[in-house]
């Protein structure tokens, strides 16, 4: 079998390695062209793997299922192979490089026969881009190919700007048995490798996506100077035409991609205001020579949750997936040949099937058994073009990306988090990054309330230990000449009865114009013993129907509430490790000294 199938000795020689293993009948390389792409779309459809949906209503849709124990990322099963153990630090799973890949290879042994061997090269970010960063995913899978063919910038000229470099990630990809109990997705940032066996999951097979651009290039970022994080990026556009441009990270189910995509209220609308989206996931952020920082979203589309999209929710999100887009694990409404979602409308299909493709009964849904009633997995996903965003930012494909004005931290907070506060200085930005916490939802499996924290929404995604991950946000502080300030928001605060006070959605842009005027110095605020915080009177209510003692409220700081916090902070810290910089223990020190005066 020919396994020079392009012009880069270190490429050919890996291919070679890797087909030597997996024995696959065939190696095709993926060009990036459109006949191609349709080629493998006809062939997944004859064999199953996918279904073309209706295409008066659905241009360029497909479905997928994918196989029933392989729904969601597997963080107990994601590991970062370091040779020092501390290096990977004690949140991530950690195994010794050369116990690992002789462990997978006997995974990988042979998982190819008979198929093809698919090689895709890619680039993160703008090819030829200062930002770009290049790899070659192998995988046996079209849904793969046909998926990064959307999530990232595939194609021959990736190969052109690789030249004859040695420099790019080496992503292997095997299905193999699709067994949960040999799923392994590791992680080798010493050697620019990602081994993923045994899954057929967007996350943990899309290589590109958490694999890459935040596990390995986080390791990257520390090494040579810049970072990458689990951020939107957003561009509010005021009536004059200027645009500021924020990101914000916030754990899963808190809502990112609806803030990524926001769509303004009316009387906003109606004076001028627009909202453009840069990213919804992922943000890489380098110092510009102005001293500002600049950010790139790597992705090319969006991997978004389909349940809870709605007209309502995320438009431009729903919009989107409209077209050219690989549903997965969503409901197949089959009377149209569409497809249907939990929160899509008040419409269930009746003549459908399942996430699992079973005779679907919605009149048995059960909000507690979300999983085996539901039409649609809860983590059903889109998969959908960014090109195709009725929103998406001029700036998208810009290779010099866009200046900071403002870093958004978020979590999930029944009583503890106020609506917004800002941080005093990067440093204590750093350290209200450090502290992010989200609680449980009843939508989530297990108990209701248990706060986790998740570090800059990193907590699963940092590929190295966290106490350094902590150390690099304070180093970048000091060469960041004009640093973005940094803020901490929380759209969650719940009443005595449990229902949410702040409306959300669209209505968040009010805090972002908070926020803004902040940077802009055109706001005072009210010195509190966590940061600063509005003045009730500044957040704008108008035409909403919660009154100013509402957002008092809101914007309470709950003493009691912080010293027990900063009890479970002080734990966690001791989790992390030897690595904690001194720095975050003297904000830490500090907070509490405030709290407790
Ligand atoms: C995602 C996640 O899919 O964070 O983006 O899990
Ligand atoms: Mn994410």
């Amino acid at each position: 079998m020919n396994t020079c199938v392009t012009n880069n000795k270190f490429v050919n020689e890996w291919i070679a390695e890797m087909a030597e293993l997996v024995n696959p009948e065939s190696i095709v390389l993926i060009d990036g062209s459109n006949e191609q792409a349709e080629a493998l779309r006809a062939e997944a459809c004859k064999t199953g793997e996918m279904i073309k949906l209706n295409q008066d209503k659905l241009p360029g849709c497909y479905l997928h299922r994918t196989a029933i124990n392989d729904v969601a990322r597997v963080e107990n099963r994601t590991f970062i192979c370091t040779s020092k153990k501390e290096d990977a630090g004690n949140i991530n799973n950690w195994m010794d490089p050369k116990e690992c890949y002789e462990k997978l290879s006997k995974l990988y042994k042979g998982s190819y026969s008979g198929k093809t061997m698919y090689v895709i090269p890619y680039s993160m970010s703008v090819v030829g881009s200062d930002f770009a960063k290049y790899g070659i995913e192998l995988t046996d899978s079209i849904y793969v190919v046909l998926n990064m063919l959307i999530m990232t910038r595939v194609g021959l000229n990736v190969l052109d700007a690789l030249g004859d470099s040695g420099d790019f990630i080496k992503g292997l990809h095997a299905r193999a048995e699709l067994d949960e109990e040999k799923r392994y997705i590791c992680h080798f940032p010493e050697d620019n490798t990602i081994w993923s066996v045994n899954s057929g999951y967007g996350g943990n097979v899309l290589l590109g996506k958490k694999c890459f651009a935040l596990r390995i290039a986080s390791y990257l970022g520390r090494k040579e100077g810049w970072m990458a994080e689990h951020m939107l990026i957003l561009g509010i556009e005021t009536p004059e035409g200027e645009v500021k441009y924020v990101t914000a990270a916030f754990p899963s189910a808190c809502g990112k991609t609806n803030l990524a995509m926001l769509i303004p209220p009316e009387a906003y609308r109606n004076k001028g205001y627009k909202v453009w989206c840069v990213g919804d996931d992922i943000a890489w952020l380098r110092v510009g020579s102005d001293g500002r920082l600049w950010a790139v979203n790597p992705e090319n589309g969006f991997f978004g949750v389909a349940p809870g999209t709605n007209e309502h929710s995320n438009p431009n999100a729903l919009h989107t997936s409209m077209r050219d887009c690989i549903f997965t694990n969503v409901c197949h409404n089959l009377d149209d040949n569409t497809v249907w979602w939990e929160g899509l409308d008040e419409n269930p299909p009746v003549n459908a099937l399942n996430w699992k493709g079973e005779v679907w009964d919605y009149k048995k849904y059960d909000k507690k058994d979300k999983v085996n009633t539901s039409g649609a997995h809860p983590n059903s996903r889109f998969t959908a073009m960014a090109a195709n965003c009725p929103c998406i930012s001029d700036k998208f494909n810009d290779p010099a990306g866009v200046p900071v004005t403002a870093i958004v931290f978020g979590g999930r907070r029944a009583k503890t988090a106020p609506l917004v506060y800002q941080s005093t200085s990067w440093q204590n930005g750093t350290f209200v990054g450090s502290i992010m916490a989200s609680e449980t939802t009843a939508a989530a499996a297990g108990a209701v309330g248990v706060v986790r924290r998740d570090p800059m929404a990193m907590r699963p995604f940092v590929g190295y230990d966290m106490g350094d991950y902590w150390a690099h946000w304070l180093n970048m502080g000091k060469v960041i000449k004009n640093p973005p300030k940094i803020f901490h928001v929380n759209w969650f605060r719940t009443d005595d009865e449990g229902h949410f006070i702040w409306p959300g959605f669209g209505d968040n842009m009010r805090v972002l114009m908070w926020i803004l005027a902040r940077c802009e110095g055109k706001v005072d605020a009210v010195e509190t013993p966590i940061g600063y915080v509005p003045n009730a009177e500044d957040i704008d209510i108008a035409g909403l129907d919660i009154d100013i003692e509402t957002v008092r409220g809101l914007l309470s700081v709950d003493k009691e509430l912080w010293l027990e916090d900063c009890k479970a902070i002080r734990e966690f810290y001791a989790q992390v490790g030897e690595r904690v910089p001194a720095e975050l223990y003297t904000e830490l020190e500090a907070l509490e000294a405030r709290l407790a005066k």
